[in-house]
């Protein structure tokens, strides 16, 4: 079954049409979708999600830009999901990110990088259920 990870389109690729591409590349690096959605977040639940971060410079920003439009979460299942999702978006800076990685691929800057991954499992767990209710993880129920 393998573990699991969340990813959030962010908004910046939504508004440029790349939910396909980068799905593809998701698919293709051998991750399973178990649950997706598309959803507006507001400033609270945008400000929630990133509340680790809330003391740093670019907060504010970060807050504005993701609830700037609509953004996919996801939620992703593979052996080793964390780690390789990581390695699969590339670095935070797509200037620095290798060749072949999502953000080096679609990403314009720092701060609109196109894709979000789970850093670790606890915090993936923790961000799983920032979007998704027990009933949509398990069955897809609506
Ligand atoms: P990552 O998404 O690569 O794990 P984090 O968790 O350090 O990076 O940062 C969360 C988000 O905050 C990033 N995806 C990016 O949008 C934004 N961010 C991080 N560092 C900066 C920065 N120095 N300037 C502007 N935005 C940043």
């Amino acid at each position: 079954m393998g573990n699991r990870t969340l990813a959030i389109i962010k908004p910046d690729a939504v508004k440029k049409n790349l939910i396909g591409q980068i799905i593809k590349k998701i698919n293709e690096a051998g991750f399973n979708i178990k649950a997706m959605k598309m959803v507006r977040l507001n400033k609270d639940s945008a400000g929630g999600f990133y509340e680790v971060h809330k003391e740093r410079p670019f907060f504010n920003n970060l807050v504005e830009f993701m609830s700037s439009g609509p953004c996919v979460p996801i939620v992703l299942e593979k052996d080793n999901a964390v780690a390789d999702f990581r390695t699969l978006i590339g670095a935070t800076d797509p200037a620095q990110a290798d060749n072949g990685t999502i953000r080096k691929l679609f990403a314009e800057s720092k701060s609109e990088n196109v894709i979000h991954g789970s850093d670790s499992d606890e915090n993936a767990a923790l961000e799983i259920s920032h979007f998704f209710s027990r009933k949509e993880l398990l069955e897809n129920y609506i």
